[in-house]
């Protein structure tokens, strides 16, 4: 419910939002106190989407329920951890309500699970560093700094251990604050790590008069932004790429594949076009393309893009598998690897952003077509269901899940390639990882609406006074009793007298 608000709100959805913000203002925290929670799909989904829909609509409401959220992962995960990794599943409880008995369990869960195993010891990169985008926006909006800190401690930290091409260790020992091994990814568990190496700068740097991103006055976002144009330098060139004419003998197909481990294409790498388009046209890169647009980064995520959009369009149902080799792909083989689609949104979230940044329609007629194949293909009577192949005829069978991010981005992304471009434009917005729209440059905001009308529900000092007043009403009725029972020497003589 929370990942889906902003995307009610951009399809004018009014009466939907409305039943739907209702609910989502009725919990305290979307979490079960009793159960571990995974922080990284907390928080990208909730808080982001909390965030997300604040941003357009500027209800204070939904800014304090994601402050709330994002002070329970403070007390929870954050602070378990010995060191500034937070953990990856944690119990969460409301900051302010509850007291004692949550907290009491949080800890004996806590001391149970160090004890007993070492499971909860590990977290992956996009785990522990994911949290900048909204930790930055929150930080900003309520001019708090304390977020901003967290997110900015985990970058420093992790980005001591990058390397040579930029790639920093893909898991962590965060007991320890170790990686477990040297080897780094941009794709599954690592991919949002980097996409917000340039995000937050694009939300937060100024702009010079070019319109390019001007970070020099934060030495963080400037580090941010300096590692993120090495990756794309060093990593994304020499280890994340194949050619198609590597890929197959005899292939003549300018095609370029994102891939991971030298050789598998992940759907989830088919983000990194529109980021890398994003970053050519707000970076003032120097890079070594002299006019060879091939060899620039808008040249490079064009690339990237046709491998991914080749694989949507060479498969019989029009759209892209989770995971394939490409090494030996054959236009009249099936390859080997991961058919499902999973209604994944990368491949529609480059290609809404390239069609922002050209304007060439080709990028409509192409999301168009992939629409067509969900359409088709995964379109129940309730709602949208993944496939299990997606190079059989009919799809294969269905897989009866729709993930939060289904409404979240690729539906988002699918509808606002067909808004015009100032419908929230890439200007004003910049969208995290889960496609939530955050407002860039927000400076000095002041709240739309008078922020102690929806504070949400504060400590309840009335009930802990109705609790003391009950306590010690007992105890004083107790030694009452017990003096009836006992008297002292004053009281038996004034008796006696009497
Ligand atoms: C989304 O939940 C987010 O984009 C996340 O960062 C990784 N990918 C999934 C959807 O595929």
């Amino acid at each position: 419910m929370h990942d889906s608000l902003d995307t009610l709100v951009i399809a004018g959805l009014h009466e939907e939002y409305q039943s739907a913000l209702s609910l989502v203002l009725q919990q305290d925290l979307q979490a079960t106190a009793l159960q571990p929670t995974k922080i990284f799909e907390y928080h990208l989904r909730c808080i982001g989407g909390l965030l997300g829909a604040f941003s357009l609509t500027g209800d204070a409401r939904l800014l304090f329920r994601a402050k709330d959220a994002a002070d329970a992962l403070l007390q929870s995960p954050f602070q378990s951890s010995p060191t500034v990794l937070p953990r990856m599943y944690d119990v969460l409880f409301p900051p302010r309500k509850g007291g004692f008995p949550y907290k009491l369990y949080s800890r004996l869960y806590q001391w149970g699970r160090d004890a007993f195993t070492n499971e909860h010891h590990f977290n992956s990169l996009a785990g522990v560093g994911s949290f900048a985008l909204e930790f930055h926006y929150l930080s900003q909006v309520l001019g708090q700094t304390v977020y901003r800190e967290k997110a900015n401690e985990i970058f420093e930290f992790v980005a001591k251990h990058q390397q040579h091409d930029g790639l920093v260790p893909g898991f962590w020992n965060v007991m320890t604050g170790t990686p477990t091994s040297t080897r780094g990814s941009l794709g599954s568990g690592s991919d949002s790590f980097y996409e917000y190496l340039l995000k937050l700068p694009l939300m937060a740097c100024d702009k010079d008069r070019s319109g390019h991103l001007s970070c020099e006055k934060d030495s963080t976002l400037q580090s941010m932004r300096n590692l993120y144009e090495k990756v794309v330098r060093g990593a994304l060139r020499s280890k994340h790429i194949m050619r198609g004419s590597e890929a197959s003998e005899g292939a003549h197909h300018p095609l370029v594949y994102p891939v991971e481990n030298g050789n598998r294409f992940h759907h989830l790498l088919c983000f990194l076009p529109g980021l890398v388009a994003l970053g050519a046209a707000n970076l003032d890169v120097q890079d070594e393309a002299n006019g060879d647009e091939s060899r620039s980064a808008m040249g490079l995520a064009k690339e990237m893009f046709s491998g991914c959009q080749y694989l949507y369009e060479q498969s019989p149902t029009g759209l892209g598998p989770e995971e394939i080799g490409i090494k030996g792909l054959d236009a009249g083989r099936q390859p080997s690897g991961d058919h499902r689609y999973l209604l994944r949104p990368e491949h529609v979230e480059s290609i809404f952003v390239l069609y922002r940044l050209t304007g060439d329609e080709k990028y409509q007629e192409m999301g168009w077509r992939v629409f067509e194949s969900i359409e088709r293909y995964c379109r129940t009577e309730k709602g949208y269901t993944g496939l299990s192949d997606v190079y059989d005829g009919g799809g294969g069978k269905r897989i009866d899940d729709m993930p939060s991010y289904f409404i979240a981005e690729t539906l988002k992304y699918l509808l606002l390639l067909f808004a015009p471009n100032d419908y929230i434009s890439l200007d004003e917005f910049v969208f995290t990882t889960e496609a939530h729209p955050l407002r860039r440059q927000v400076r000095n905001y002041v709240l739309h609406t008078d922020s102690s009308e929806y504070a949400p529900a504060a400590f309840p000092w009335l009930l802990w006074l109705v609790i003391i007043i009950f306590a010690s009403t007992a105890v004083t009725l107790a030694s009452l009793v017990r003096h009836g029972i006992r008297c002292s020497p004053k009281t038996h003589e004034r008796r006696k007298s009497s």
